[in-house]
């Protein structure tokens, strides 16, 4: 594959744009190429600039469990696009979305929409420490929650040290009340939350990581985290931006059967739109200006478009049969690819929770920040490269997840694995 447009578009770009896009991960800096300018995508393909086509397993990182361009989606948003993009006042369909949320989702009594995963997590956070009155908040290595200033503490800032910053540009002031500690072990956490000395206000988790790559909850462990947060009058908060509306029309609370305090939703909700959104106990939300005196807002929040989009997104989930059809093609797929990789004699570690999926290349099991810092990140961008130039985009990080769409096909399926067996081989022989 060539790809002389999209090497143009990358010149024009980083003369305007840092980096040349609007979001790091987009640069493929991990993965050693430049990234490819999309101009179109349909169900399970993308095609670039140039022209090139590929199956699809980012969906945009998670927003297009429908695959792109679905009709019922792209409908309901020309339809209401004719009426206007924003009014900068209520409308009826956020009214129609609070309550699909409301009625899908166990936490969640009341919700607020915003634009994006990280508002929901900033406002969710800042919500908790309104509604505790204390400031401490505790996340976990390896978990990603957005770009808000809190949550960018180098990992491993766990107890003894308090967060230590993770970017250039976030205060030691804001990350002191941020602490990091290891993702699925009990002991650690039972230790830190019963720490008297620190004021917790919350807890903030992604109850299936996504952002080390694919890593499931140890058994119990969310159960531990809602037992203790419950007994300490901590608020659990569930991260679902990922995992929302994607582990089942519950999200990974009803998955798991463990119920959080407040509730982040972002992506799926959206329908591909702008659209993040936080909720829970009415008894926290109410909290929430105008009610109460947590002050949170937007200038879109809301709005018509991604409300639209949303709605339609979520009403094809409600089909009879869709998250088993999507369990079934998920599992089918990626036991698929565990035999290739046996049958070739390549060492990875496929995690697999639903339709997300990560393959590490690595012979330990992954189950934490410091497991999936082990994997071969370099023999994982060869892979990338090897199947991009067969047309499968996967993600350009060996610490995301790939994202199974209702759209991909069985011919997407079998093209994808016969690539895969043909990198193996490649990375094999090198
Ligand atoms: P946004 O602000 O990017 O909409 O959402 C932040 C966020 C919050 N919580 C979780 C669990 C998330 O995964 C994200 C964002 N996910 C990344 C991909 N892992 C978005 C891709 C990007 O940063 O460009």
């Amino acid at each position: 594959m060539t790809y002389p447009l999209s090497e143009k578009l990358f010149v024009q770009a980083k003369k305007y744009i840092p980096g040349g896009v609007n979001s790091p991960v987009r640069a493929c800096r991990s993965v050693g190429c430049d990234p490819l300018f999309i101009t179109r995508a349909s169900g399970a393909t993308l095609t670039d600039a140039d022209g090139n086509e590929y199956v699809d397993f980012v969906c945009s990182w998670g927003p297009m469990i429908h695959g792109h361009s679905h009709p019922d989606v792209v409908d309901a948003i020309s339809a209401t696009v004719k009426n206007g993009t924003s009014f900068g006042a209520p409308t009826p369909s956020e009214i129609d979305l609070a309550s699909m949320v409301v009625e899908a989702v166990p936490s969640v009594e009341k919700v607020r929409f915003v634009n994006s995963g990280t508002e929901a997590t900033m406002s969710a956070v800042r919500l908790a420490r309104g509604y505790t009155k204390k400031n401490v908040v505790v996340k976990f290595d390896g978990c990603y929650h957005g770009h808000a200033d809190s949550f960018l503490v180098k990992a491993g800032s766990g107890v003894i040290t308090l967060g230590i910053p993770g970017s250039p540009g976030v205060p030691e002031d804001i990350v002191k009340n941020t602490i990091s500690i290891p993702y699925n072990n009990e002991s650690v956490l039972e230790k830190t939350l019963r720490d008297d000395t620190l004021d917790i206000a919350c807890v903030i988790v992604e109850p299936v990581a996504g952002n080390m790559g694919c890593v499931a909850p140890s058994p119990g462990f969310l159960t531990k985290l809602r037992e203790l947060t419950q007994e300490l009058g901590i608020v659990l908060i569930f991260d679902e931006v990922i995992t929302g509306f994607r582990l089942s029309y519950g999200g990974a609370q009803q998955y798991y059967n463990v119920i959080p305090d407040l509730t982040c939703l972002g992506k799926i909700i959206g329908g591909g739109l702008p659209v993040g959104a936080y909720g829970g106990k009415a008894e926290i939300m109410d909290c929430i200006a105008p009610d109460g005196p947590v002050y949170q807002a937007g200038t879109l929040s809301g709005n018509p478009l991604a409300m639209a989009a949303g709605i339609a997104t979520l009403k094809l989930l409600q089909v009879p049969g869709f998250y088993d059809r999507l369990e079934d093609k998920a599992a089918q797929f990626a036991g698929r690819l565990q035999t290739v990789a046996e049958q070739i004699g390549i060492k990875i570690e496929l995690n697999r929770v639903a339709s997300l999926m990560t393959s590490f290349f690595t012979d330990q099991p992954v189950t934490d920040f410091d497991s999936a810092m082990k994997a071969d990140t370099s023999m994982y961008a060869k892979h990338y490269r090897q199947m991009l130039g067969k047309g499968i985009y996967l993600a350009p990080s060996q610490f995301e997840v790939a994202f199974i769409s209702a759209a991909i096909g069985e011919n997407d399926l079998e093209k994808t694995l016969k690539m895969t067996e043909w990198s193996f081989k490649k990375i094999l022989e090198t």
